[in-house]
């Protein structure tokens, strides 16, 4: 038992991407890969003593270990207190949430997100700063230098400390306090929306509604705030037992992915509600019977409907999208006379925004929205403002979602990924078409000519920090959009993502199925950037 320092030599692949640290499991099982990591973590907070660490992950494989690792080096490397979730269970927003609520440090999450889980899956690190948040460029880069410099870490060696039972336990000199992951969320949650509302509604038989956890960190959270707190029969929860694997599922809440749950919605006799929620709890995907909410339009509905929920009762200060993000937030910004930012990729673009006061409720494109509550996207939370507004209403979520384009009209929206691209034909493709851009400017491809054509820049509004490279734009002149990006979260290969968007105003041409309503526009995507040519993939591997 005691302090011991070991020898390591640095890796020179720990880069955090769009979110945090992820490798497949192998990966972080290599000896001192783990322990590296969090020691540059470490070594780049500053002094530990008097504020606690949060620590918790999804549950997912290695997540046991790596949180015993965790809670050793945090002890050797002069923490006082870590507040880790019962076995060692916290999701992403559960954990901004605890990190705020006790004026944490900051806090460790171990977590891939959606990317699938088990021995040949992934795993991931993500760290959070003190404000919650996810940390932002000027930290990760820190981290990263500190990794590449990396001689040694420190670790207590002792036993592990079982997680199982709720207390204050000692290692070495410091405190290891296990907590209900649920309780401070769902305080948090109730303090924001009106659980009695939601709860007649439900039990009054008016709200019929299915949950699917995905076999991820959701599960324990659902099954005490919709069934246990707001009164939903036992079974509105599926799949609501995580396992470390996630069931060999991936649980990624979209069309695809979450296919028992959109079986049901566009069923025989579906409910009026269907949500899913992803491997960290972060993000959402909102169905109503026989509709699909795209998450671009769940923000701008939430927007327009803020004021019917308590937390938001005073209205919003701003809205914030990521770029890929449709425009349909935009419309309802400027009707409400508030402002609407455009950050880059990534939940740790809005933390400035939202500890500024700048906006209230965030979201991007990838089935995430959140709000100033916390600091990371919250998939429980936007499936509670979904129930409150359904509540309030009483009407179906296919009425809702149309009479919101018959006032702001349609932004017709799809993204079609291509995953596990050969990397060099990723760059490859992004390199000749950034070359291309300057000279479309002006050009015509049908109906569509070209007025802006870029790589997105973002200049933070509040700290100025610059971040280039975010994404290649093709905007034309009536506010439809093609982008591409490469993902920052895959571990295999290159991931192209393609961002298609078209604006329709007119009621009469609201109901078409995406894909046929932006038909022209994909085959102008593929054609610009030789998508078949460079991949070799004659179509996406997932649309949403
Ligand atoms: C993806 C999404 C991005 C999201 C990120 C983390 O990133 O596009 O919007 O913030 O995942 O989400 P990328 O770089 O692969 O496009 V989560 O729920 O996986 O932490
Ligand atoms: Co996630």
């Amino acid at each position: 038992m005691g302090i011991q320092v070991i020898p390591t030599t640095p890796f020179s692949d720990q880069k955090p991407g769009t979110s945090g640290l992820r490798k497949a499991v192998p990966v972080f099982q290599k000896p001192h890969y783990l322990e590296n990591f969090i020691q540059a973590i470490f070594d780049t907070i500053g002094d530990p003593q008097g504020r606690p660490l949060v620590l918790g992950g999804d549950g997912r494989y290695f997540n046991a270990e790596a949180i015993q690792t965790i809670l050793k080096m945090a002890a050797a490397n002069g923490f006082s207190r870590v507040k880790v979730g019962q076995n060692g269970i916290l999701s992403t927003p559960a954990a901004s949430c605890v990190i705020r609520k006790y004026g944490a440090i900051g806090g460790i999450i171990l977590s891939a997100s959606h990317n699938p889980a088990g021995p040949q899956g992934d795993f991931g690190v993500k760290f959070n700063t003190a404000n919650g948040g996810p940390a932002p460029e000027k930290v990760t880069n820190a981290i990263y230098e500190r990794s590449c410099s990396l001689r040694q870490y420190t670790i207590y060696t002792a036993p592990d400390v079982s997680l199982h039972t709720l207390g204050e336990f000692p290692l070495g000199e410091m405190i290891v306090e296990v907590i209900d992951p649920v309780a401070d969320y769902q305080a948090l949650l109730e303090s924001l929306f009106d659980f009695d509302c939601i709860h007649d509604a439900i039990t009054g038989g008016r709200l019929s509604l299915i949950f699917d956890a995905m076999h991820a960190v959701t599960g324990p959270y659902a099954h005490q705030i919709l069934e246990t707190r707001l009164g939903a029969p036992r079974g509105t929860v599926q799949h609501g037992v995580p396992l470390p694997d996630f069931g060999g599922g991936h649980p990624d809440p979209n069309l695809v992915y979450a296919h028992d749950l959109v079986q049901q919605l566009f069923g025989d006799d579906p409910p009026v509600f269907g949500a899913a929620s992803d491997g960290d709890g972060d993000r959402n995907m909102i169905l109503g019977a026989n509709c699909f909410v795209t998450p671009s339009d769940s923000l701008a509905i939430l927007a327009a409907n803020a004021t019917l929920v308590p937390g938001y009762k005073e209205g919003l200060a701003g809205i914030a999208r990521s770029m890929p993000t449709s425009q349909a937030a935009d419309r309802v910004a400027a009707t409400l006379g508030i402002d609407c930012y455009e950050t880059p990729t990534g939940w740790k673009f809005f933390g400035n925004l939202l500890d500024a006061g700048k906006a209230t409720l965030c979201g991007e494109e990838s089935f995430g929205t959140g709000s100033n509550h916390v600091r990371e996207k919250d998939g429980l939370w936007a499936v509670l403002f979904w129930l409150n507004i359904l509540a309030i209403k009483q009407q179906s979520v296919a009425d809702i979602v149309q009479s919101h384009w018959r006032t702001y009209g349609r932004n017709y929206y799809s993204r079609h990924d291509y995953e596990g691209i050969d990397s060099d034909r990723a760059h490859t493709l992004m390199t000749q078409l950034e070359q291309k851009l300057p000279q479309m400017v002006g050009q015509s491809f049908g109906a569509y000519t070209v007025a802006i054509a870029d790589n997105f820049s973002y200049t933070d509004p509040v700290d100025h920090s610059v971040s280039t490279q975010q994404g290649l734009r093709l905007i034309f002149d009536d506010g439809s959009r093609i982008v591409y990006r490469l993902s920052g979260t895959g571990t295999q290969g290159s991931t192209l993502r393609v961002y298609l968007e078209r604006f329709e105003p007119n009621p009469h041409h609201q109901h078409l199925d995406a894909q046929v309503a932006l038909a022209d526009l994909i085959e102008l995507a593929n054609q610009v950037a030789n998508i078949q040519g460079l991949t070799g993939r004659d179509r996406p591997t997932v649309i949403t």
